[in-house]
């Protein structure tokens, strides 16, 4: 049996914050996990090195799901996104370990290839609707299908998915949370006038997506949707905090467009009730803040029995290591639905040498045995950590709000 006899826990920077397991067997084999919860990685990086790794020494790395429930029941202290990205990090190593052992890509070990690749939406953004639809213009030339679709609201600063740089996108800006101001109405007024834009601009054989990332209610998320029904959204992500998962029920009795959630879900808990009772056609949890490739098989195993699809998370502050597993996971899961791509910074993708790759729209993991992923860690010294928090939202009156 493959022993583990080391793990290692590599904070690195190259652009932002990454934190990665490094898992060791007595026979030289070693796998990595993504641990990156951002703006908080520290916290991750804490709990796998005090509480998890003294836990790991001794055991065989082969077993991958007695090591999962020995970290998920054994923490007393269940669920939430530090506990469940830690259980992620080393259930994501132990599955590279055990492809590497097998000879075999990790998409094998799980069941084999359901599809030729795997279909990903890029990102669009801009300023104003104009900038944000040449953006769109530029991805479609590129060959992708699908094409996440944020822009500026007149009047605000500020607004989430639109990145400062035209192409590398990074929320975590500052040594203390940065506040930005919001406005629903002004909000409400511009996203059906961006969505009538693009299908003009982009015609109807491009998927269009919208995240609103937790800052409407639910009767406006309603109204919103309603709004861009002429304009067949792909889907409406993240359209009310969804804590609340009846809070959906509302949304479903105004509109069809099509909902996604769950990037911020830790365990197939967080989902039940919205799957259960179709509130969402899409669910967004992923690798790295869902205990890993063996709790998001089971989610999308409950999703598929209600039409729900996967639609990973896979922003730039989840790493190539996670970007991999996913893809592992994609291109196997029957009820794939999409996954989402945003380009790493070309230092990221050096420290993170990986096998998968992109063509026309399409991703693959690669055939390499395991994830296909590994860390340089000679690279990854010469990025020093730096604290890097999320902004927060306040409505003009100065309430807190979702960002
Ligand atoms: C976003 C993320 O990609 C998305 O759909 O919601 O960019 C999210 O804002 C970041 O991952 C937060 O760290
Ligand atoms: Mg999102």
């Amino acid at each position: 049996m493959p022993k583990i006899v080391n793990a290692r826990v590599i904070i690195t920077s190259p652009g932002r914050n990454f934190v990665t397991l490094k898992i060791e067997c007595d026979d030289g084999t070693t796998g990595v996990g993504d641990a990156t919860l951002n703006g908080r990685e520290l916290a991750v990086a804490s709990y796998l090195a005090d509480h998890v790794v003294p836990c790991l020494i001794g055991r065989d790395a082969h077993r991958i799901e007695d090591v999962w429930q020995y970290l998920y029941k054994g923490a007393y202290w269940r669920r939430g996104p530090v506990t469940m990205t830690a259980i992620a990090a080393v259930d994501t190593a132990l599955w590279d370990i055990k492809g590497k052992l097998a000879g075999l890509p990790v998409y094998q070990l799980l069941g084999g290839a359901s599809r030729e690749a795997v279909t990903v939406y890029c990102h669009a953004n801009g300023t104003s609707i104009d900038d944000t639809i040449a953006a769109a213009l530029e991805y479609q030339q590129q060959g992708f299908r699908a094409i996440r679709l944020q822009c500026g609201v007149p009047g605000m600063a500020s607004t989430y998915g639109v990145s400062k740089d035209r192409y590398f996108y990074e929320p975590a800006d500052g040594d203390l949370p940065s506040e930005s101001v919001w406005n629903t109405s002004r909000y409400l007024r511009i996203v059906p006038e961006l969505f009538k834009a693009a299908r003009e601009a982009l015609g109807w054989d491009v998927h269009l997506l919208h995240d609103i990332h937790h800052r409407l209610t639910p009767i406006e998320a309603g109204r919103l949707g309603k709004d861009l029904e002429p304009y067949r959204p792909f889907w409406l992500e993240d359209a009310t905090p969804a804590e609340n998962q009846e809070a959906f029920k509302l949304i479903r009795q105004h509109t069809s467009a099509p909902l996604a959630v769950g990037e911020i879900f830790n365990s197939i808990w967080d989902a039940k009730d919205l799957i259960q009772n179709q509130l969402i056609d899409y669910i967004r949890a992923t690798v790295v803040h869902a205990g890993g490739i063996t709790h998001l098989r089971r989610i999308a195993a409950f999703a598929d029995l209600y039409q729900v699809r996967t639609g990973c998370h896979g922003a730039t502050d989840l790493s190539p290591v996670c970007m991999a597993a996913a893809l592992h996971f994609d291109l196997s899961v029957p009820n794939f639905g999409i996954q989402e791509y945003m380009r790493h910074t070309p230092e990221t993708d050096a420290v993170f040498p990986h096998a998968y790759s992109i063509e026309g729209g399409m991703m693959h993991p690669g055939d390499e045995p395991g994830l296909g992923v590994d860390i340089d860690e000679e690279l990854a010294k010469g990025y020093e950590y730096k604290p890097a928090f999320l902004p927060v939202n306040r409505l003009e009156d100065g309430t807190m709000y979702s960002w």
